[in-house]
């Protein structure tokens, strides 16, 4: 009996030097001392061999050993929760968490996903190009002549190193290289931040965003490019929008067109956005000018394809009633805020 008792001793200061930091350890700990084939059991099972005369005191010891372990027991696993542990933590995760601010996507950007995605449905691909350009792919391969306005110093940033490189003033030069590739039939959309060198006012940017569209294959026609621009229209606008086109002119297309839509403010009575006429400009478009395909290395006998342009933030302005060019560069949150996309 005397080697159990000392076994005991053993015991219950192993208990007192233990170290219990979380429910892991503290499992550990009540299957080694409590569990059903642990230290405990074992020792109420020693009874047996206790001499009848040194029951009633064995049972003494092992009765208050008992009591020790368990109360140590107890007092870890409060403490345990107390301190918090993923198993037993008394947090109480169900509360609210502080909230964190989530920015908004750009107006901008909105419309430009959504202009994108429509023609992607149609099946464009999208086609991306550098901002600084040469001449030649900005505008000598979009026929633009050598007097052109556009060219001139006063409507284009040159970059001073060398005379041939600009800021593009339009993503046509994008259409320009892929044409360049040969890979026919080409069917891209190009969506991208263009510059201009205009005095800043509401009306007007010295950069903005376009997206231009190209769609080069045999027998491709105008009413191919009616129908696409019309599926635009409704998938952007709403069905009951109405659509028409007024001839115009542009050095790269023959011929050419602007695209109106009827107002979306006042439904074609007049109103002060439509300045009461009850249409509203949103794109210019025309057949490809034959000589542009030349230019990049295409049949013109053989190929015929439809391009347009538009500028987002017209769109943007005319989608959300804004008013001022200016905010959509001057990162004011309590404008930007105000904008939230479905996507
Ligand atoms: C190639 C051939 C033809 C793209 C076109 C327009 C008409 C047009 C303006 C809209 C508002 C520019 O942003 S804006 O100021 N664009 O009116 N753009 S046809 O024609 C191309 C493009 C590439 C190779």
């Amino acid at each position: 009996m005397d080697q159990l008792i000392e076994k005991i001793k053993q015991y219950k200061e192993e208990i007192d030097a233990a170290v219990i930091d979380g429910a892991a350890s503290l499992e550990e700990y009540r299957i080694k001392f409590l569990g059903t084939k642990g230290i405990l059991k074992g020792l109420f099972g020693e009874m047996k061999s206790v001499a009848n005369e040194n029951k009633k005191e064995f049972g003494q010891i092992l009765n208050d050993f008992k009591q020790h372990a368990e109360a140590k027991y107890e007092q870890f696993k409060e403490l345990t929760s107390v301190n918090g542990d993923s198993a037993t933590s008394s947090l109480d995760l169900t509360l609210p968490g502080d909230d964190i601010p989530v920015g908004t996507h750009h107006p901008i950007s909105i419309v430009r996903n959504e202009i994108v995605s429509i023609f992607q449905r149609l099946g464009f691909a999208i086609a991306e190009g550098p901002e600084i350009e040469d001449d030649m792919h900005n505008f000598t391969a979009l026929n633009l002549p050598e007097n052109h306005p556009a060219r001139d110093m006063q409507d284009t940033f040159y970059i001073s190193q060398n005379p041939d490189w600009l800021l593009r003033t339009h993503t046509s030069s994008v259409q320009v290289r892929e044409m360049e590739k040969g890979k026919l039939p080409i069917r891209i959309i190009c969506p991208g931040r263009v510059y201009r060198n205009e005095t800043i006012s509401a009306r007007a940017h010295c950069f903005f965003q376009q997206v231009e569209g190209l769609y080069i294959d045999e027998n491709v026609s105008f009413a191919d490019l009616k129908q696409t621009l019309y599926f635009f229209v409704q998938e952007m606008f709403g069905k009951n929008v109405k659509v028409r086109f007024r001839p115009s002119y542009f050095p790269f297309t023959e011929p050419s067109a602007e695209m109106d839509i009827s107002c979306l403010i006042c439904g074609g009575k007049g109103c002060n956005v439509c300045k009461h006429t009850g249409w509203v400009e949103i794109l210019g478009c025309g057949m490809v000018h034959p000589k542009v395909l030349e230019n990049c290395g295409i049949d013109s006998n053989k190929y015929t394809g439809f391009a347009f342009g538009m500028g987002i933030e017209r769109i943007t302005m005319l989608k959300y009633q804004i008013k001022d060019l200016r905010l959509f560069s001057e990162n004011d949150v309590r404008f930007l805020k105000q904008f939230t996309s479905a996507t």
